[in-house]
């Protein structure tokens, strides 16, 4: 077999992969949505093998590209895709536990009480969620204040080359989020401040949680977006990993605006009744409908041996690599600035807090006393 060959089929292995945990966890539950995850596992697993920043063995290296789940309701396709990429956890104080974020077992037990897989994702309760989701267009909302926080960072400390920031910020919405006002808000303000760093992903199924969008959502969303000042592009085929790459990289070579890039997809794709109907929304699917789905009956919660072995890195290295090789470069960056800081910045004898204004910002974690509940700090 060659090796194009090979790489094909790792990538639908691992996009069935997704999808079929998804459907298994939700079987499970007896609650949660199918939909999204059938539809959109091919981009989530695009982008997260191809394109993003993110080191599964340090998921809090502060130059990583940010996810966004904006459709919160389709959490499976967020814990599937970490637990397939190995991401590992991290506690409360910030350190890195070693075990995985999303293990087997935490699938089993979506949505049950106390699981790291709940109905919907949350920050600091599962590492690699980088923001809680839910309340449709929160999410895309949160996410254009990322990416000014990346531009305040950026523009406060990086120096000519000393680019300790430089991170992109990804966000996957559907029909809901769209339909929020909160979400147009926000984008006008990403285009006004020509946010280029910031990638919103549209989930275009035509179908949202009453039947299809044009009951009561006709707008002209890419005109809208353009009106925005968004640099608007599309992919016609969610299953094409190669036109989703291809315009996800488009979206981040293009400066001075940010992008959307709109999947055409479909909803619950490969389920053979519900596929394109707002019954693949929220509804968990019959055991012969998983089995048809799957192509054959599949055991629940089958992970193939590519993806549970523990020597081998998940997702083929790819996303991996290119962190890391991100991660020393930014080590590096760093060493030196510290070493020999431009002039514009002077140090403390001894220490690496600049002196003045200028000091780093220290985002001190806030502490978890149990399940539920944040409480600040004290210093
Ligand atoms: C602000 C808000 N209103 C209502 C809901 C309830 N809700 C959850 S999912 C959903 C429909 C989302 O439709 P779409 O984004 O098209 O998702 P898809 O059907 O493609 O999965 C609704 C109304 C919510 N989560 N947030």
């Amino acid at each position: 077999m060659s090796t194009a060959q090979t790489v094909l089929d790792l990538d639908q292995l691992c996009v069935n992969t997704m999808r079929t945990l998804a459907i298994d966890a939700i079987q499970q539950a007896n609650s949660g949505h199918p939909g999204t995850p059938m539809g959109m596992s091919p981009t989530v697993y695009c982008l997260w093998q191809r394109l993003l920043r993110f080191d599964p063995e340090d998921p809090i290296w502060m130059n990583r590209d940010r996810f966004v789940l904006s459709s919160g309701h389709a959490s499976t396709l967020l814990y599937t895709m970490l637990h397939l990429a190995k991401v590992k956890a991290v506690d409360p104080e910030y350190e890195i536990l070693g075990r995985p974020s999303v293990t087997l077992d935490d699938l089993k037990s979506f949505r049950q009480f106390g699981s790291r897989c709940a109905g919907h994702p949350e920050y600091r309760w599962t590492s690699g969620v980088e923001t809680t989701t839910g309340p449709l267009g929160q999410g895309v909302a949160t996410s254009v204040g990322m990416a000014i926080a990346e531009k305040w960072l950026a523009a406060r400390y990086n120096r000519p080359e000393f680019d300790l920031f430089g991170y992109r910020i990804y966000a996957v919405c559907g029909d809901g989020c769209m339909m929020e006002g909160i979400s147009s808000e926000a984008a006008s303000l990403a285009g006004h401040l020509k946010l280029d760093n910031l990638c919103w992903i549209y989930d275009n199924n035509h179908i949202t949680i009453e039947g299809k969008t044009d009951l009561a959502f006709t707008e002209d969303v890419a005109g809208r977006f353009l009106a925005y000042g968004w640099n608007v592009l599309r992919v016609g085929d969610a299953n094409d990993l190669d036109r989703i790459e291809n315009a996800l990289k488009t979206a981040a070579a293009t400066p001075g605006r940010p992008s959307i890039v709109i999947v055409d997809s479909h909803i619950g794709y490969g389920s053979p009744h519900r596929q394109d109907t707002s019954a693949a929304h929220g509804k968990k699917k019959s055991s012969s409908q998983r089995g048809h789905t799957a192509g054959r009956r599949t055991p629940s919660f089958l992970c193939p041996a590519e993806f549970t072995s523990t020597s081998k890195p998940a997702l083929d290295g790819e996303a991996a690599k290119r962190a890391s090789s991100g991660r020393s470069d930014s080590a590096s960056t760093a060493t030196n600035f510290r070493s020999s800081p431009p002039n514009s910045i002077r140090f403390k004898s001894g220490g690496c807090r600049p002196v003045g204004r200028r000091t780093f910002p220290c985002f001190r974690p806030m502490r978890r006393e149990f399940p539920g509940a944040m409480r600040p700090r004290k210093f």
